[in-house]
């Protein structure tokens, strides 16, 4: 679909769960941020696969097993295509972006020494955040935090200003699950390549939401997570640059990472084999597979289109309910509203709406050193998918409206 041809109703209407009610209101689903629906199709490809080609992958010579593994490999090339990158070997399939940066921290942590220093941001999600500091207190290794301005955006002139010859990982959020911030990966990857830094790239918020094209941003490493691009739970992938992969020293070990076994060595296999340790989620993956089909013939600049025009509604709206604060107020932003509402404690309001059928989040998001650095424990939160309509953020507003009557 293009932004002219995108029509909500015929999306919506390839989504069960979206019939359903809350509390006797039709349901207003806005944390797609947490995780997205499924539409039908990639409820049905995972019920296919176990239905009529289950089998383990790589381990036999008969018909179901080849299957199965040729779905699995043709969901990696699926991956490939969404993320731009220039090969399907280049897409280690993990549970998720969290497992993806515990991998990265791990193995790449390898490669660090004393002295060395790891750049992260304010606005990082605790998934970016805790599995470095992990390998930071093993190794020796600093953290270094670039600040975040009033309005929600990177200070880049302080990023610049911590980049140096210590510099050995930038490993930043595309879009904050918290704010919304759009960053500008592009121009982060860029100084962080001329100071000989290896870029990690969060894409978990990014991912569902904007064209994404690994090539073009300069990423080394770019994770998210499955479940939140409208595919199942418990797959994710991330990009990793041919070259740095090939380099990279295994995380898990176990079966099908193995080139050769004995007790004295073992050696491993390539990537991205070297990273898949044991049998994978192979259903996962042929459903996330569908997920990013969809996505695609969807259209992923509609999809921004349609998810930005929401927040703005939103946004514009919620401006006129008093005491109402937006957090993360920067030009480039996606579907994420972050807000809190003078004398409503922010999962009070969450419940009020719970209970007028309006899901939205409350609390501090994983975000933990983000809110304190805006000197709050939480905020209400609204995401938006593409299934969202305008009468959803209505629903929203008026839930709005209403608590804050309620509390005052
Ligand atoms: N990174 C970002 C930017 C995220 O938003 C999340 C999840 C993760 C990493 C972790 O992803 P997972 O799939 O491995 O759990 N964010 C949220 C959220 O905003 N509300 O619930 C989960």
């Amino acid at each position: 679909m293009t932004t002219e041809t995108f029509d909500v109703g015929i999306l919506r209407a390839q989504f069960p769960i979206l019939d359903r009610t809350l509390h006797g209101y039709p349901m207003a689903y806005l944390d797609s941020a947490a995780t997205a629906q499924k539409p039908r199709r990639v409820i049905e490809a995972t019920r296919a696969f176990y239905e009529t080609s289950n089998a383990n992958i790589n381990r036999g010579a008969y018909k179901l097993c080849q299957e199965a593994t040729e779905a699995y490999e043709g969901a990696r090339a699926t991956v490939a295509a969404h993320l731009n990158a220039a090969h399907p070997n280049e897409i280690v399939f993990v549970r998720g972006t969290t497992e993806a940066m515990n991998l990265l921290a791990h193995s790449l942590g390898q490669g660090l020494g004393p002295g060395d220093e790891i750049l992260l941001t304010h606005m990082e999600h605790h998934a970016n955040i805790v599995p470095w500091q992990l390998v930071a207190e093993r190794i020796g290794v600093t953290i270094r935090v670039v600040p975040v301005t009033e309005d929600g955006r990177l200070n880049l002139e302080a990023y610049r200003n911590m980049l140096g010859p210590r510099t050995r990982i930038v490993s930043v959020t595309h879009v904050s699950n918290a704010l919304g911030t759009v960053n500008p990966v592009c121009e982060i990857a860029r100084d962080a390549r001329s100071a000989g830094a290896i870029v990690v790239v969060d894409g978990a918020q990014a991912a569902p939401h904007l064209k994404v094209d690994v090539q073009a941003l300069g990423a080394d490493f770019y994770a998210f997570s499955g479940h939140k691009t409208y595919g199942p739970t418990g797959i994710g992938a991330f990009y990793g640059q041919r070259a740095l992969l090939e380099e990279l020293p295994p995380y898990q070990s176990g079966g099908d990472m193995i080139a050769r076994v004995s007790f004295e060595k073992t050696t491993f296999k390539a990537a991205p084999q070297r990273f898949e340790a044991g049998t994978p989620n192979i259903a996962g993956a042929v459903g996330l597979g569908e997920a990013l089909r969809f996505l695609a013939e969807t259209g992923m600049d509609a999809i921004s289109a349609h998810e930005c025009e929401l927040a703005e509604l939103a946004r514009k709206k919620l401006a006129v309910v008093p005491g109402v604060r937006f957090y993360g107020t920067a030009p480039e932003r996606a579907g994420i509203v972050s807000f809190t509402v003078q004398g409503v404690h922010p999962h009070d309001l969450a419940t009020i709406l719970d209970r007028r059928g309006v899901a939205i989040r409350a609390g501090h998001h994983c975000c933990q050193p983000l809110w304190e650095r805006f000197g709050i424990p939480a905020t209400a939160r609204a995401s938006f998918g593409l299934y969202n309509t305008h009468q959803e953020v209505e629903a929203l507003v008026e839930g709005v409206s209403y608590a804050r009557e309620l509390f005052t």
